[in-house]
Order: C-alpha cells, then sequence, then structure tokens
C-alpha cells in the first residue's frame, strides 16, 4: 500500500514548488496528499479520478507512481534545489519561503545546518527573521528531535489494518490482530506490532518477508520478524499459538507499565503471568482469550485504549464510548474555504455515515487573508446553499473564526447571531505566555455567540506543542458561560488530549468529538478522536455529539 509514501511525496513537491513561487500548484498537491494519506482504500486499487481532491494531473502523476516507483518531476525538483525539504519544514515557524531565505543567504540544506546557524547568531540578521524567530527555531529543532521516529496514529492504522487483510488471507493464519500502542490508540506510535496465532509460522513469515513495500528486514527467525517498510516506520510480526493467543495479545498490547501491574497483581494471587498464559504452579490456567486472563485475575475486561496504569487496575472502570456512539459532527470543512471536497461531496459523504445532523464551518473572518475564508457575503450565499441542498441528514449553518491576539473574534456579532454554530479558534499569536493565553481564551468564551473553542490547546503532533493555559480557569469559564470544548480528530491535532479530556470531564464539562475535516477521508476520521475520549475515560454521556438531536443549551 503506497498511500502514505505519494502522500509525503507530495507535500514535499508541494514545499519544493512553493518555494520557487510557482502559483496554485503547491495547493493542488498539498490537497491531494491530504486526501491520499487518510485514504483506506489501496490507493492501487481505486479509481483515482474519483478521490474528491485529485485532479487529473496529479492522477496522472500518481499512476507514474505506482507503475515506475518514481514520479519524475519530484526527482527534478530534489536535483534542482538539494534540500532535505521535509526535515526543514518540520521545524515549527519554518515554512518554504523561509527556507529558500535560508538556503540562499547560508545554505542551509537540513536541519543540522540549520542548528548550526541558529546557534551560531547567523538567522536573526536575515530579513524578516530576528532573535526571537531564531530562539523560536531552535526551541522547534529540540521539540522535533525529541519526537523523532514516532509516527501519527492516523498514518499508521489504515497501513496496519491493509496487512492484517492481506495476511488474513493467507490459509495459516487463524486469527491476526495488531497489538501494541496502536491497538491502545496512543496518538503516536513508535512501531506497529502485528500478532498471528497459527500452528504453521514458517509460510507467514515468509511472506511477510517478501511483502513489496520493505525496504530492510532488521531480522527474521521461525516465529518473528521485523521490517521497515518505504512509509518510514517499522513493522514487527510475531507468531504464537492458538492456546497462548490471549496472553500473547494480552502482553503485547501493553502498555508496559500495565503489564508490570497486572503480573504484580497474578504474583499477589500465587500466579504467574506471561505471554505465554496464565500459570499456577505449572499449570496452564487461562490464555487462550484475553477476557479469560482478566477474568481469572478476578478483574473485568480492561480495554485496550485505558490501559496506561493509570487507575484502571485500581477503580471501577467507566462505561467507555463506544465507536458507533458519534451521532453528528460539528466541524466540517468544505471548499468553500480550504477543504478538498465541495459542500455536496461533504454533505453525501456524511450520510453514508448515518450521522443525524453536521456543521458545516469553514473559515471566516481574519483568516480569509490567508485560507480562501469567506467573507460576509460568501458566507450569507453558502447559507443559502446549505437552504436548498436535500437530504435527510440536518445541515446546520457554522462558521470557525479566529480569536485574535486580544481575545476578540474575528467577525462581527451580527453575522454570528445568523449562524447556528459558532467555532472559535486560536491560530495566531501562539506564545504570548499561561496568563495571556488563558485570558485570550476565556475572552472569547464571554462572546455570546461563540459555542465552543476548537482545538483548545493549538498542538500540532510531532511539530508544535501545546501553549501553556491555566486550565482550572478554562474549564470553569467554559462553565459559566456555556462554552463547549472540543477533541479535535485531526490525525495532527487530537487536542484536547487524552489526559486534558478526563480533566475536564472530572470538571463536569461535556465535550465534542469533531473531526475539523478537510476532506472525505478526513471526515471519516472520528475513531481517532473517539480513541482519545477513551482514553481520557469518556463516556457517552460526557460527549454532547452523542445526543440523537442537536441541541446547545
Ligand atoms: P511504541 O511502539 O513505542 O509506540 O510502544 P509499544 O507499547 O507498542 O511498545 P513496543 O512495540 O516496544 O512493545 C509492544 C508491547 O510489548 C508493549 O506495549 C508491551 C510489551 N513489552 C515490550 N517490552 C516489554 C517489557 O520489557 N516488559 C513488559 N512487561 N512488556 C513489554
Ligand atoms: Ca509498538
Ligand atoms: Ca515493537
Ligand atoms: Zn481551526
Amino acid at each position: 500500500m503506497k498511500n502514505l509514501e505519494i502522500a509525503k511525496i507530495f507535500y514535499n513537491m508541494a514545499a519544493y514548488l512553493e518555494m520557487m513561487d510557482i502559483k496554485f500548484k503547491p495547493e493542488a498537491y498539498e490537497r491531494a496528499a491530504r486526501a491520499i494519506e487518510t485514504m483506506p482504500q489501496d490507493i492501487a486499487e481505486v479509481d483515482l479520478e474519483n478521490i474528491p481532491g485529485v485532479g487529473k494531473h496529479i492522477a496522472q502523476k500518481i499512476k507514474e507512481y505506482l507503475e515506475t516507483g518514481k514520479i519524475r518531476e519530484y526527482e527534478k525538483l530534489k536535483k534542482q534545489t538539494p534540500i532535505k525539504i521535509e526535515e526543514l519544514v518540520a521545524v515549527e515557524g519554518i515554512g518554504p519561503k523561509r527556507v529558500k531565505i535560508l538556503y540562499k543567504n547560508l545554505g542551509i540544506k537540513n536541519i543540522k545546518d540549520l542548528e548550526k546557524s541558529a546557534k551560531a547568531g547567523k538567522i536573526r540578521n536575515l530579513e524578516g527573521f530576528g532573535e526571537k524567530t531564531e530562539k523560536n527555531i531552535l526551541k522547534g529543532i529540540e521539540f522535533v528531535k525529541a519526537f523523532q521516529g514516532r509516527i501519527l496514529l492516523g498514518n499508521a492504522l489504515p497501513i496496519a489494518k491493509y496487512l492484517e487483510q492481506k495476511l488474513s488471507n493467507l490459509k495459516q493464519v487463524q486469527k491476526i490482530t495488531y497489538a501494541g500502542s496502536l491497538r491502545r490508540m496512543q496518538e503516536t506510535i513508535g512501531d506497529v506490532d502485528l500478532l498471528v496465532s497459527s500452528d504453521e509460522p514458517g509460510p507467514i513469515i515468509e511472506y511477510f518477508c517478501s511483502i513489496p513495500d520493505i525496504v530492510k528486514v532488521w531480522g527474521k527467525g521461525p516465529t518473528k520478524a521485523s521490517i521497515r517498510i518505504r512509509a518510514g516506520f517499522d513493522i514487527d510480526i510475531r507468531v504464537v499459538k492458538p492456546e497462548s493467543w490471549g496472553s500473547a495479545l494480552q502482553y503485547f498490547t501493553g502498555s508496559k507499565e500495565h503489564n508490570i501491574a497486572l503480573r504484580r497483581i497474578a504474583i499477589v494471587k500465587k500466579l504467574k503471568l506471561n505471554e505465554y498464559g496464565l500459570f499456577r504452579k505449572n499449570k496452564r490456567i487461562a490464555g487462550q482469550t484475553e477476557e479469560e486472563i482478566y477474568q481469572t485475575l478476578g478483574l473485568e475486561y480492561i480495554p485496550p485504549e485505558i490501559r496506561q496504569n493509570s487507575g484502571e487496575l485500581e477503580n471501577k472502570l467507566p462505561n467507555l464510548i463506544d465507536y458507533q456512539d458519534i451521532k453528528g459532527d460539528l466541524q466540517i470543512h468544505t471548499d468553500w474555504s480550504d477543504g478538498t471536497a465541495s459542500l455536496e461531496q461533504m454533505v453525501k459523504a456524511a450520510g453514508k455515515l448515518n450521522y443525524k445532523y453536521i456543521v458545516i464551518t469553514d473559515h471566516a473572518g481574519y483568516l480569509s487573508k490567508i485560507q480562501n475564508g469567506l467573507d460576509k457575503n460568501r458566507l450569507f450565499k453558502q447559507m443559502s446553499e446549505i437552504d436548498k441542498l436535500k437530504t435527510k441528514l440536518k445541515i446546520l449553518k457554522g462558521v470557525e473564526v479566529n480569536i485574535t491576539k486580544d481575545g476578540k473574534i474575528d467577525l462581527k456579532d451580527d453575522i454570528l447571531a445568523k449562524l447556528d454554530w459558532v467555532v472559535a479558534g486560536v491560530h495566531s499569536h501562539m506564545k504570548m505566555g499561561k496568563k495571556a493565553m488563558t485570558q485570550r481564551i476565556i475572552k472569547a468564551m464571554h462572546n455570546p455567540y461563540v459555542d465552543m473553542i476548537a482545538h483548545p490547546t493549538g498542538r500540532l503532533l510531532n511539530k508544535r506543542p501545546a501553549y501553556e493555559l491555566d486550565f482550572e480557569a478554562i474549564f470553569k469559564a467554559a462553565k459559566n458561560t456555556n462554552t463547549y470544548l472540543e477533541i479535535n480528530a485531526s490525525m495532527d491535532r487530537l487536542d484536547l488530549n487524552s489526559e486534558m479530556a478526563r480533566k475536564a470531564i472530572k470538571a463536569g464539562l461535556k465535550l465534542i468529538i469533531n473531526t475539523d475535516s478537510h476532506s472525505v477521508f478526513g471526515l471519516e476520521q472520528m475513531h481517532l478522536g473517539i480513541a482519545q475520549a477513551r482514553r481520557g475515560w469518556c463516556e457517552k454521556k460526557n460527549i454532547i455529539n452523542t445526543q440523537d438531536e442537536f441541541k446547545i443549551s
């Protein structure tokens, strides 16, 4: 499955082209990359022309890659500009335009060069940079380094599912599933762990080590192997005997901390737990299923998402929100602003998800300048287009506005008053310090038309840390002003994270899980947000968009 490889190339091409000041094309490549990276189907097996966000020209490039393993235009771009563009743009505050300036003036080609120049104080003198930017670049480099090698849950999941599917076709495979941090739906993944039950591991290992997307086989034994795939991460496989399936799944699902604590519980009961089973003396008393292991240890079955040794072994378990419980999506973008699909396409796709209601929340206001956001006239025009749509699904009119530096909303109240739902978020000036940022968001909450704060901490996984907030104050203000906080399900945000979500519901807040989708496939990523809610111990009653009807107080 080459989806992620191709998406990565397109992101890079977009950056190269933008660096060269080529108009429109970068956006087209970025749009396509976004659409492809979240696609659950194998890109080699779909009709390319039917992917919203992929035009004819780009479909051609995808075909070229699938047929030849290369895209000539990309190879040319790489030769013309010998820069590791993906490394550089991974640093917060560095975009293609800045890469160009850095390369032209200081010959910076990669993150190492960048760090050296920043440390030597050479960057502050460049036009448009300054001392503060230089400092922020160094911070950004530290952040990127700390997370190097971890992949996003949303990127790993489709590939793991695809491999699971492929391998399950082998007649020797009795059961297969992914384990590890991926099964726990952790926001980022070190490597993917596949677990297979079989009496005949040989052919399974052989097949696994010969799948087409391998770049390296790290190790290969009779019952296990470890490979690296071209998408840029590692996959481990282990084949176990059917009688040990449950104990192996329990062991390899982790977390390590949960396992250690669980083994201690076993020891207290004079039992021994390991990946082969649960034993009394030397007799196996459980091991075929996970359920029987937890049960034999006197525990309820613990869902993988909360196996973190953070109370799940001592407390009564919550009745976690289910993956089927969401009834509507309250943050959706279309090509009226920066989405890749049309209003009609998004509505149709939402209909297929069996939702009862959705809200269209394209960008407006301040963002108009940079993200094709809506001005007043286009917003009203979109509202009347929504009225014309014929669908069983209830479609509400919303908008995503920006919270300015001083906590104002960048769209006038009389316009906001006409909308069903107003989403406000911070999209600029993120380095203002804890107190000021808290004040800024609280002030926005006090705007009577603001219903929800989007992506409340502003973090971008592997790229940008959350801004600091006084959460106690934020939670209190949310309650007082009837403003909801979001769990944003888009794979590079997952914001609120599970820890904050757990604190929020403990403080008595209700949350909303939204995809913030910019593509049809993005709309289908709700599970990533639900997973974080589950990791944060949220129940159905804690999440407002599990209700059959859209009503806001
Ligand atoms: P990752 O890959 O860094 O995102 O995190 P995991 O949790 O997938 O860790 P990984 O791939 O090293 O190992 C998979 C599981 O195997 C892990 O969740 C628990 C189990 N495991 C690995 N090493 C140990 C260990 O030293 N002790 C125990 N109790 N379990 C371990
Ligand atoms: Ca792992
Ligand atoms: Ca592993
Ligand atoms: Zn936003």
